[in-house]
């Protein structure tokens, strides 16, 4: 039965986990009426990471499992307690794993153990009414809701490492060839197309280390689909050199060595990008003594087209020496000439598409007008719009970012509707300047009038009253500096 254990090409869906929401609490104690805000913040969302793990060959448990999700960020809690953050989940993929987005489009290329990309950030954690206090919103009666991380398609495919790479018809001996060189053990078969999936070995030859890869065999056709078609090429696409491995004792009718050797140029040719890369030719089987004749015979004839040509046997290892300092010599100034990539943890965090590097745009649309921007959009998704508090304090922060002055310069009038986002996230506003949403609470825009001096009061409680805010108001200053590093987005304009 055929069971799927090489897997080089996977669709994967990640998402980050979601942030905990903030909470809106307040401290009761006795005879005092109204404590400090206490809402602590959400934890942030777990990260889901992919990292280049040696020991992984193959995208197959992704193949098993296609959804990935990190850990959520816990709520926050009464009595200032945050909620934990979320667990991250590391992904481990196989050395040379190329990561595109749904469409197609290149988003990282993930080359030596230990490289790292975070792929699907958490959501960060909602802050809790204690944080979002100040002077002059002293008691905020709502928190920020945590955000939803980030959830996207990507395919995982593999393009093998290799500096070496072996190509030729089947049953020449390129995995025989791997086996005689290295301690890799591939399947060998006197039938075609034995090896389905690239095998790779590494060599030590000349104090150089490095790495071979054959690719199944290719056949006249290929690129039209023929054997098992031009697949595998790009497993050699990483190489710095290709060795043609040409078998010399093969009786076959219209085979021998220079018509083998063009049929795979042709090839490689359609194939395509491989044009600069050095070749060199291995006449394989060498110990079949006809094999050695014809051999001699074709050796004149490829050295005039400027090939490098060694005779070999992987069978009695005849010629490996030679081949293997050969491709050392390649291996070597290709390393010489390339400057060397840190390639032990590169760490890259795809940014978010909309509005990235600037803080917001308006575009008049069918009528409405369309506000698009990572801060906007995003203090959207963390406004509980079931408190008018909430839809008051997401007002102040669009209009503190300019984004009213912005419309009213534009010719928006009240009444028009405003959109924020995009799609199925977009929000949807009467623009009504001046006005604050949730105005019957707060008297000046992110005043709290409950706490404003009330006649009513006697000079006690007014000092108690003030005591109590003076205590908090530290507090909750202490508190937005011990959290400013965690939270230096969510916070920078509050
Ligand atoms: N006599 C002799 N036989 C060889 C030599 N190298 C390989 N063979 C034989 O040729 C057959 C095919 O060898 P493989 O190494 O599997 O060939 P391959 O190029 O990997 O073939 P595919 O994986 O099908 O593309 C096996 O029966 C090997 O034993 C050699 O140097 N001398
Ligand atoms: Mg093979």
């Amino acid at each position: 039965m055929a069971i799927p254990t090489f897997v080089d090409k996977v669709t994967l869906h990640v998402s980050g986990g979601s942030g905990g929401n903030g909470i809106a609490s307040v401290h009761r104690e006795k005879f005092k009426p109204l404590g400090g805000p206490d809402g602590g913040n959400g934890g942030h969302g777990g990260d889901v990471l992919l990292r280049v793990d040696a020991a992984v060959t193959t995208l197959i448990d992704f193949h098993h499992e296609p959804h990935r999700k990190g850990g959520n960020g816990a709520h926050g809690a009464g009595g200032h307690r945050n909620g934990g953050n979320g667990d991250s989940l590391t992904l481990h993929v196989p050395d040379g794993t190329v990561v595109r987005n749904d469409r197609g489009e290149f988003i990282t290329d993930l080359i030596g153990p230990g490289t790292e990309v975070v792929i699907a950030p958490g959501g960060r954690g909602g802050l809790g009414n204690a944080a979002l206090a100040s002077a002059k919103r002293k008691a905020p009666g709502f928190a920020l809701k945590g955000e939803a991380g980030e959830e996207l398609t990507i395919t995982l495919e593999l393009k093998v490492v290799a500096d070496i790479g072996l190509v030729g018809f089947p049953s020449a001996g390129k995995s025989s060839l791997i086996a005689a060189l290295s301690r890799a053990r591939p399947k060998i078969a006197d039938y075609p197309f034995t090896t389905l999936v690239p095998n790779l070995g590494v060599v030590v030859a000349g104090g150089t280390t490095y790495t071979v890869a054959d690719v199944p065999g290719l056949i006249e056709g290929a690129s039209e689909g023929k054997g098992l078609g031009h697949d595998f090429l790009r497993h050699v696409e990483r190489c710095a050199a290709l060795v043609h491995v040409i078998d010399c004792a093969t009786v076959e009718p219209g085979r021998d060595p220079l018509t083998d050797l063009d049929i795979i140029e042709n090839e490689l040719a359609q194939y395509g990008g491989l044009e600069d890369r050095v070749r060199i030719v291995a006449l394989n089987k060498t110990d079949v003594p006809d094999a050695k004749e014809i051999a001699a015979f074709v050796r004149a004839d490829l050295e005039a087209r400027g090939l490098e040509v060694y005779d070999v046997s992987a069978a009695s290892h005849a010629g490996l020496r030679e081949l293997s300092f050969a491709m050392a010599e390649i291996v070597q100034s290709k390393r010489a000439s390339t400057p060397v990539a840190d390639v032990t943890r590169i760490i890259l965090r795809p940014q978010a598409e909309a509005g990235v590097g600037r803080e917001f745009t308006i575009d008049h649309e069918d009528g409405r007008w369309v506000i698009r921007g990572e801060k906007p959009m995003r203090w959207v998704r963390q406004t509980d719009f079931a408190n008018d508090e909430a839809i008051g304090f997401l007002g102040d922060r669009l209009n503190r970012l300019g984004v009213e002055d912005h419309l009213i310069k534009l010719g928006a009038q009240a009444g028009d509707d405003i959109v924020i986002g995009d799609d199925e996230d977009a929000v949807v506003f009467d623009f009504a300047p001046d006005v604050t949403a949730g105005a019957e609470i707060l008297g000046r825009r992110g005043e709290d009038n409950r706490l404003e001096p009330n006649d009513r009061r006697t000079n006690k409680q007014r000092r108690e009253d003030l005591e109590a805010t003076r205590l908090y108001e530290a507090e909750a200053r202490v508190r937005r500096e011990a959290e400013s590093n965690a939270f230096e987005d969510a916070d920078d304009d509050l």
